[in-house]
């Protein structure tokens, strides 16, 4: 059975849940990172030499990089939210690298400036986080879902970290067109479960 190696506090590890539970594969998922202190340890630096969370392992197959495991999983089942169409393909592959290289560094600074009184945040991170969510409202002001009119694997990628951004009490704009996309998944049973723990 696939194991999927990391705490449900995670957003990468919340990526990898929803499309577990959207795709319907057995899996069990056991408890790895911050508070269990387990990915220091020799087996753990083996599997996945980042130390972080998540891994995925699937019989021999060790897999690292929350986003590459969510392609992993698609392409093993062949699923349709990862379109096989090169320029359909694009639009989705374009989001998931977009969160990485874009998103994830203003989100970062989001996550630890959340936790900051006014007066200690830096200037500059509710600025630079609402820039790229406006990038992401653009999008979804033309398509109900983030790639297309059709759910897909970006949706799942950047579902659990986005519901995060929209949530940090920095004095964000309101962003309606990305609270309508998450008030759609939020419907489904496998967001609610992959975001339970926030
Ligand atoms: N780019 C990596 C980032 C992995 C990462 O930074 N994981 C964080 C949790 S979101 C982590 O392992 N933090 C330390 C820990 O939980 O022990 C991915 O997408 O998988």
């Amino acid at each position: 059975m696939i194991e999927l190696l990391g705490r449900a506090t995670s957003g990468n590890v919340q990526k990898v849940i929803f499309l577990l539970e959207e795709l319907g594969l057995p899996y069990e998922r056991k408890d790895f990172g911050r508070q269990f202190q387990n990915t220091t340890t020799p087996e753990y630096a083996a599997m996945n030499p980042m130390q972080k969370v998540p891994t995925l392992v699937d019989g021999d197959v060790v897999v690292w990089q929350s986003n590459t495991i969510l392609r992993y999983l698609a392409n093993k089942t062949k699923s349709g939210l990862y379109p096989a169409d090169p320029a359909p393909r694009s639009q989705v592959e374009r989001w998931m690298d977009w969160l990485l290289a874009e998103l994830n560094p203003a989100y970062l600074a989001g996550f630890r400036d959340a936790k900051k009184a006014e007066g200690e945040r830096a200037p500059d991170t509710a600025t630079n986080l609402g820039n790229e969510l406006k990038l992401l409202e653009g999008a979804l002001a033309k398509t109900p879902f983030v790639a297309s009119a059709q759910f897909s694997l970006a949706d799942v990628a950047l579902g659990p970290i986005v519901k995060r951004c929209i949530g940090f009490p920095l004095g964000l704009p309101a962003f309606p067109k990305t609270q309508a996309w998450l008030g759609e998944l939020q419907k489904r049973p496998s967001f609610q479960k992959a975001t339970a723990t926030g």
